[in-house]
């Protein structure tokens, strides 16, 4: 009886490397993909959900890559968790937005060790070796925020004074601390701006919506509300929602909605007056990652930090051609 056994799990184990063998034949072909290990921050925004789609247009076994994608789902333990299989699984390159910037010195010594370069794109990591970082691939935050507070200072030139609620991005995060930054710079160098509250929207609108509603019910004993600062498109929905629902008009005459993104559904609240000013934060950053791995592949070294160009809108910038032509 046991031999029986023995000969029928013999057979069923050859059936099973055969079907595996089968189903996922080992061509030449294949073996020529330079393998990607990717680890995104989520899918909590418009703009994530973009920068996604164009990393998966780019690295395609037609472009000759296969792409080994994990999200991360907002959690930075996640994240090392993945890398540290790509780490194992020997990919040709790891690319990786990280969600916040503290914390990367150890799994990224675990790579170069290995022997694999790390591209870090969108956000940024500090690290004390500067050398676990074959490059970066992103936006200027700060810039950016100061675009927002240029804007401010012309709009609000003659106020006597400015009430501001800040809603924060993920605390930690690069995009978060380049827009606040510029915000604390400006409202440091205005002396009649004030941030009478400051949230944390964590770059989602339901978290936005829910803190702003939370902010708004005690509204019998708030200020004058001048100016929402939301550090995405989707925390500026969320604020929306929340003041509209308690009767505020968001506006010309009402209260300036400012957001950073200016993804196509940003650009229509813009056209209608909701959105005082979107700042672009451009996420189709797929065809830049892809230029830096062919530098690399190539045997040179690329540029360590490349920033994309970016502008802002207002509503009278919003026209059908650039509604039709936005990508994202
Ligand atoms: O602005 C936001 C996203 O890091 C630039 O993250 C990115 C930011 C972007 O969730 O919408």
């Amino acid at each position: 009886m046991k031999r029986k056994i023995a000969a029928l799990l013999t057979v069923l184990l050859y059936s099973v490397f055969f079907l595996a063998g089968c189903s996922k034949p080992e061509t030449k072909e294949e073996d020529d993909l330079i393998v990607i290990g990717m680890s995104q921050v989520g899918a909590e925004s418009d703009w994530r959900q973009a920068d996604t789609a164009s990393m998966k247009e780019v690295f395609t076994e037609a472009n000759g890559y296969r792409l080994l994608f994990e999200d991360a789902r907002q959690e930075q333990e996640n994240q090392f968790v993945a890398i540290r299989r790509f780490i194992q699984q020997k990919v040709d390159y790891i690319v990786v937005m990280p969600i916040t910037e503290d914390g990367w010195d150890a799994v990224l010594k675990e790579a170069k060790d290995a022997g694999i370069p790390v591209i870090v794109v969108d956000r940024m990591v500090k690290v004390k070796d500067e050398s676990l970082v074959a490059a970066h691939v992103g936006s200027d935050f700060y810039a950016e925020g100061r675009k927002a507070t240029n804007w401010m200072k012309e709009k609000y030139a003659n106020a006597e004074q400015v009430n501001i609620i800040h809603i924060q991005g993920t605390k930690g995060s690069t995009a978060q601390i380049g827009r606040t930054t510029a915000l604390d710079d400006a409202v440091k160098a205005n002396l009649n701006w004030k941030v009478i509250a400051r949230m944390d929207g964590d770059f989602t609108e339901a978290k936005t919506y829910e803190v702003m509603k939370e902010y708004l019910s005690n509204r019998d004993s708030l200020p004058k509300i001048d100016v929402v600062y939301c550090e995405n498109d989707n925390e500026a929905y969320g604020a929306i929602k929340a003041l509209e629902g308690f009767g505020y008009t968001c506006g010309k005459d009402g209260v300036s909605v400012i957001s950073f993104d200016a993804t196509y559904n940003a650009l229509v609240y813009c056209q209608k007056g909701k959105l005082a000013l979107t700042v672009e934060c451009n996420p189709l950053l797929g065809p830049l990652v892809e230029s830096v791995i062919r530098t690399m592949q190539s045997g040179k070294t690329p540029e360590k930090n490349r920033y994309v160009e970016e502008t802002a809108f207002c509503p009278e910038d919003i026209t059908e051609e650039l509604l039709a032509s936005r990508k994202y």
